[in-house]
């Protein structure tokens, strides 16, 4: 699939001076990750993803919840970065300020060579106690199968003997001052801001593109799918990001790809 990038786009890329990435679940879609609302596959087929991201959904089964996340993050660390997060982490080293914002909660952008990735939803590498929120160190190594496929019994707090949960933001949930923060600034002062892969649904995450959109500076949107940026956006590149982001960075620093 040939991609092309428009010539305006390649223009204001070379003047640039600060560009801000928000990604979301589909810029881990080529590294076989299932995005968040892609049909919950296989053993939680069952359950929506939205009712299994909540406070409550652990308070009421900690075991199933806790061996969803397990679950997908053995998944995570079995998966590699793609070519989007890869393209990604070059651009940084080609425009003077670069920040990376996410909704996802794997670590991919940083295994791919992204620095000070805000992570708006939180991590699943980063858990911690459910009652005293002291943080927990995970065993080295990939995490155990959940038992029969589903249920895990999270371990305990050492310090207060609380149910560990995982290290993410859940529906209800504050996102994380500094990075909320850290986010808002960003989009209020680049000078171009790519939206790749979400589907702009979750608040207050989708707002951020906005703060950019509406001070007329470039907003770039890279998925397959229409959403509600669409109308915000000044390109709309419709594909996959593995394909899309590199074909973009080989076509405004032909020289260094
Ligand atoms: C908050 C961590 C203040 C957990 C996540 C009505 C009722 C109830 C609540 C609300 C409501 N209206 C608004 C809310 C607030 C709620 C919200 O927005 N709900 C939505 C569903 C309407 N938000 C919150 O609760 C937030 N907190 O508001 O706090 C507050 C506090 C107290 C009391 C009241 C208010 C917290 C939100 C954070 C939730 N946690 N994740 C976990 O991961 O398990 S959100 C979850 O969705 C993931 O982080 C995910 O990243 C995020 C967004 O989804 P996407 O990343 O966009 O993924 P998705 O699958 O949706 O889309 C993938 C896209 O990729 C698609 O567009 C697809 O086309 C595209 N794609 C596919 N393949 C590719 C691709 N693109 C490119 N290349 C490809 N190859
Ligand atoms: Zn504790």
């Amino acid at each position: 699939m040939t991609v092309t990038i428009p010539p305006e786009l390649i223009a204001a890329l070379h003047v640039a001076k600060k560009v801000v990435f928000l990604t979301g679940a589909g810029v881990s879609a080529e590294s076989g990750i299932p995005t968040f609302r892609d049909a919950m596959t296989g053993l939680w087929e069952r359950y929506s993803a939205e009712q299994l991201a909540t406070a409550d959904a652990f308070t009421r089964d900690r075991e199933l919840v806790w061996g969803w996340y397990e679950w997908r993050r053995m998944q995570v660390m079995k998966a590699e970065p793609n070519a989007a997060h890869r393209a990604i982490a070059a651009i940084a080293s080609q425009v003077a300020s670069v920040d990376v914002i996410t909704q996802n909660v794997d670590d991919l952008h940083e295994r791919a060579g992204s620095h000070n990735v805000l992570h708006l939803h939180g991590q699943l590498n980063r858990p911690f106690c459910f009652a005293c929120r002291q943080p927990h160190a995970l065993q080295p190594g990939t995490p155990d199968e959940p038992e029969g496929g589903r249920r895990l019994a999270p371990p305990q707090c050492n310090r207060c003997n609380g149910y560990i949960r995982p290290g993410v933001v859940w529906f209800g949930e504050m996102l994380p001052e500094a990075e909320w923060n850290a986010a808002v600034e960003a989009c209020d002062a680049c000078d171009v801001l790519f939206s790749v892969g979400t589907s702009s649904l979750v608040q207050p995450a989708a707002g951020l593109p906005l703060l950019a959109a509406r001070r007329r500076v470039t907003v770039v949107q890279v998925n397959p799918n229409s959403t509600s940026l669409d109308s915000h956006a000044r390109f709309n590149l419709v594909g996959a990001a593995g394909v899309i982001m590199p074909a973009l960075f080989d076509a405004v620093w032909p020289a260094s790809s």
